[in-house]
């Protein structure tokens, strides 16, 4: 039984995850966001001894896997198979405790969806309309979505998208962009006509402003609401629910060649298939008053989630809509947006090589920092504090002494209780309050408050510690030290118990040092957890300090990335103004053979060579040192030289002449040499 009283009527609860696209693994940002809020919430509810499901799987349809496909050479499946797997193993070992992880590329995904479109078809629930979309005639493709960008009519981001734009946030039409150019060639696009099948949205506006507006008022997170609240008063439009593309789920009906179901029309439709292929008693899921339906999403997805899905299962008729759709804002790093394409991201399976055995620390950062009201921040050094001063400082340290105290005094026995004195009954009551205070947390989606309370548990613990000082006080009084550790073990069994639904992996190692069966969330709370006499196994370090040297490696990571970024980004500098065929041979380019060269002492910058230059030797200076630190080796070379140039001197040296050499996109300098030997001193031009 759960502590908010309109969670009582429940009998059940699916809970679903927003499912990745899977055209890149999953970072930081997608677990703060979604999946470890999501799976705080199942433990807990677990826990609290309720039914529930947890369902999630790969997005793996959309035009942003045909265009990493057709970007590599590959098939669409090719790249879903490569990213569903590395994202379906990294969920399973951070222990997000998905009763069922599939992908919408499977057959019991298209069939399922393929009927509801049908379904709702048949019903006559669609508008077909023929309208002109833009056309790629090099490729010969229509255009959805992501195949087109261009300049947002709104922020004036040159970079939107056919269906979004992600500096603004804005959602488009295609027809909305200022200059609209292909993905696929890069040219410009041309109107055509098509038919396709549209969801007629705005007559769902009613009952939509009556359901969210009305009824969740109050109860549905604030920045959720927002959103929806200005979706709906901007007045609902009809929505295509299908596309001309080739990648998808097939459109289960006559004239419909060539054309797919809209990725967000059969995407979420993933959440009822999934459940199907669970359990074939998939029914009482999504179709009973009792059962509360969450999805737990990123701020991106709030219409879908809100409004468009709402109003497909309202149109097939025998669904329950969503009770509650507690989306969080977003999580940058280091105080940049988060970005596949850029690389700045902590990448879930990399961080799971970089620090194995490390899921909790992971998990309780995310939870403390969650963008849960508005965009956060992650840091690999906040990171590696919330590590060392607060999982090691206060719930490492409080388990840690109170284990190794009891094997110290008792063996690893736990001691009986004595006599209460008004500190130990002040605890015990203060104790009592926590299951409640993180248990309505959760159960109002606010995971950075519980995980706070959980915390503060353990605080009352080092508190307690240090107010009794058992380590003192074993010498002059046995008896009330036995009921001190006695109640220092409770609260760490309470420990044990509160913390699982945030770090799995801790709460394990916990209970097995304490010799202690999974208990129901309502036992807790409770000081006779451990019995006297009971035993108590070797201490082990529940969490352990991490060093500047792994945090370090993780930023210097992130610099290279967005040093790599800088270079992705290049582009050759403008052509400079034309010049007169005159002017350019005035310019007198010859080649020269290297006799010499060597650095410029007190000038690190600077070589100095001496060339034969076919009348003769000269002497130039180039500033070329660090791009060649064995100027040796470039003797014997020819490079091309500027003749006619003033003689000019650099630290000391009279340069006569100027080396050329191209500048690469790094600043790298390389030097200019002829392909074949030529003859010193002959002319280029
Ligand atoms: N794949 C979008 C996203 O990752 C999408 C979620 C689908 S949930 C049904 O933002
Ligand atoms: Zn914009």
């Amino acid at each position: 039984m759960l502590y908010t009283e309109k969670d009582q009527k429940y009998k059940r609860y699916t809970v679903t995850t927003a499912l990745p696209y899977a055209n890149g693994p999953v970072h930081i940002g997608h677990l703060a966001g979604v999946y470890v809020p999501a799976d705080i919430y199942a433990r807990y509810l677990r826990s609290c001894g309720e039914d529930v499901i947890l369902i999630g799987g790969s997005d793996e349809h959309g035009v942003p896997i045909t265009i990493k496909a057709r970007k590599e050479g590959v098939t669409p499946q090719d790249i879903v198979d490569r990213y569903h797997n590395i994202i379906k193993d990294s969920f399973k070992e951070l222990g997000v405790s998905f009763d069922i992880y599939s992908r919408t590329s499977c057959e019991e995904h298209a069939k399922t969806s393929s009927a509801y479109f049908k379904k709702l078809f048949e019903e006559g629930k669609f508008i077909e309309k023929v309208s002109e979309q833009y056309y790629d005639e090099e490729a010969k493709q229509f255009l959805a979505d992501r195949y087109i960008t261009g300049t947002c009519p709104h922020c004036g981001n040159e970079r939107a998208y056919g269906d979004q734009c992600e500096a603004c946030g804005t959602s488009l039409n295609a027809t909305d962009l200022i200059n609209p150019k292909s993905a696929l060639s890069g040219s410009k696009p041309v109107l055509k006509e098509t038919k396709h099948w549209f969801l007629p949205l705005d007559k769902d506006e009613e009952w939509l402003r009556q359901w969210i507006l009305e009824d969740h008022k109050g109860d549905w997170k604030t920045n959720v609401y927002g959103q929806c609240k200005s979706w709906i008063d901007a007045g609902l439009q009809p929505r295509a629910v299908t596309r001309d593309l080739d990648w998808g789920v097939k459109v289960p009906v006559e004239g419909a060649e060539g054309k797919v179901l809209y990725v967000w029309f059969d995407a979420p439709i993933g959440y009822i298939s999934f459940t199907k292929q669970l359990t074939p008693d998939w029914e009482k899921w999504w179709k009973d008053d009792e059962t509360k339906l969450v999805h737990f999403i990123g701020k991106d997805n709030i219409v879908f989630h809100c409004i468009i899905f709402p109003a497909m299962l309202k149109a097939e008729g025998s669904f329950i809509l969503p009770a509650n759709v507690p989306a969080n804002e977003f999580l940058n790093l280091e105080g940049d947006k988060i970005s596949t394409s850029r690389n700045w991201a902590v990448w879930l399976h990399e961080y799971l090589r970089d620090f194995p055995g490390k899921q909790d620390v992971l998990r309780y950062t995310l939870c403390s920092n969650a963008p849960e009201t508005k965009d956060n921040d992650f840091t690999w050094k906040d990171f590696q504090l919330k590590n060392n001063s607060e999982l090691v400082a206060i719930l490492g340290n409080f388990v840690n002494r109170t284990l190794v105290l009891t094997h110290k005094f008792y063996q690893g026995v736990v001691p009986s209780i004595g006599e209460l004195t008004d500190l130990d009954r002040q605890t015990i009551e203060e104790m009592k309050t926590f299951p409640e205070r993180i248990g309505r947390s959760i159960e109002t989606y606010r995971f950075r408050e519980a995980l706070a309370e959980l915390m503060n548990l353990a605080r009352l613990g080092n508190k307690y510690l240090t107010e009794t000082e058992p380590w003192k006080l074993v010498k002059t009084d046995s008896e009330r030290t036995k009921t001190v550790m006695n109640l220092s073990l409770q609260i760490c069994a309470n420990l044990a118990l509160l913390c699982e639904p945030f770090l799995p992996f801790s709460a394990e190692k916990l209970r097995n040092m304490l010799n202690l069966e999974k208990l129901e969330w309502r036992k807790a709370g409770n000081a006779e957890l451990l019995a006297a006499g009971a035993i108590i196994n070797n201490p082990e370090l529940l969490f352990e300090k991490i060093e500047d040297d792994a945090i370090n490696a993780q930023i210097q990571r992130l610099q290279d990335a967005k040093k790599q970024n800088e270079l992705n980004a290049w582009q050759p500098n403008a052509v400079k103004q034309e010049v007169a065929f005159d002017d350019f041979g005035k310019v007198d380019i010859r080649v020269g053979t290297v006799l010499e060269c060597t650095k410029v002492p007190k000038a690190d910058k600077l070589l100095q060579f001496k060339i034969e230059d076919g009348m003769g030797t000269r002497t130039i200076v180039s500033g070329i040192a660090k791009f060649y630190p064995n100027p040796e080796e470039l003797v014997g070379k020819q490079v091309c030289f500027i003749a006619n140039f003033a003689p000019r001197k650099l630290k000391g040296v009279e340069s006569q002449g100027m080396i050329l050499s191209a500048e690469d996109k790094d600043g790298r300098l390389v030097l200019v040499t002829p392909s074949q030997l030529v003859t010193p001193g002959c002319s280029i031009g």
